[in-house]
């Protein structure tokens, strides 16, 4: 049984939203995703310092992020500086934190991730702490079911749950939850309604605020 809009606290400041994102919302972000795809920065696999090559396929907005920075241009791909973040997606930003905390208090998220998964495609259990801010990040899922892991604050073991996400999800991560390990053991391919856009894979939009500044000139 679904339950389109409840929301669903999964641990303090982690709450989950399923269905919040009607299919044309999930239209005309994935359209914006595509072009945001094609440039001025490409969508590629983000290669570690160590030489691993991610499996899943990342643009960024806003600010690009590579392990363990953000900077305004992409140096580990073309050099670009990457697409500016819109005013409609911090709109769509505060209008997540509403329905998951009743309140949005000024957020202004300043770079999105954009990941792409194929059916293949894993995210390992990781922390995100290279923002100089601790305000919430926001989730959005389009395309097919994921299983994501969420975990704790201590270790990238157990203890951690298993949550099914699947298009139109809204996620939020803020407070006791905004540093806790979480990762995408597994891609369910064939689960994604086409209407949503996406003929295969998952697309997730994690919206961020950076806690950066522009050097004065
Ligand atoms: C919990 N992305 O881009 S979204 C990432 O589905 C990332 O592509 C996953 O983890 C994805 O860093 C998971 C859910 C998520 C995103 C950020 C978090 C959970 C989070 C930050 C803190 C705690
Ligand atoms: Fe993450």
């Amino acid at each position: 049984m679904s339950m389109l809009g409840s929301r669903v606290e999964i641990a303090p400041g982690a709450v989950h939203v399923p269905g919040w994102l009607s299919v044309e919302e999930q239209r005309r972000l994935v359209a914006a995703c595509r072009a945001w795809a094609a440039g001025p920065v490409p969508i590629r696999h983000t290669v570690l310092p160590r030489g691993g090559v991610m499996s899943v396929q990342t643009v960024c907005i806003g600010w690009h992020w590579q392990p363990y920075q953000y900077t305004r241009t992409a140096d580990d791909v073309n050099g670009v500086r990457v697409a500016e973040f819109p005013g409609w997606m911090v709109q769509v930003g505060r209008r997540a934190l509403v329905a998951a905390y009743g309140g949005h208090d000024g957020y202004t998220p300043d770079t999105a991730l954009i990941n792409f998964y194929d059916g293949a495609a894993k995210l390992g259990m990781h922390q995100d702490k290279d923002e100089k801010s601790d305000a919430p990040v926001v989730s959005l899922s389009i395309g097919d079911t994921c299983t994501f892991r969420f975990g704790n604050t201590h270790t990238r073991t157990k203890p951690y749950t298993d949550i099914q996400l699947a298009s139109g999800d809204l996620f939020v991560f803020g407070g006791a939850s905004r540093y806790a390990y979480h990762g995408v053991p597994k891609v369910h391919p064939g689960t994604a309604d086409p209407a949503a856009g996406l003929a295969g894979g998952r697309l997730n939009i994690t919206m961020r605020v950076t806690g950066l500044a522009d050097a004065p000139l």
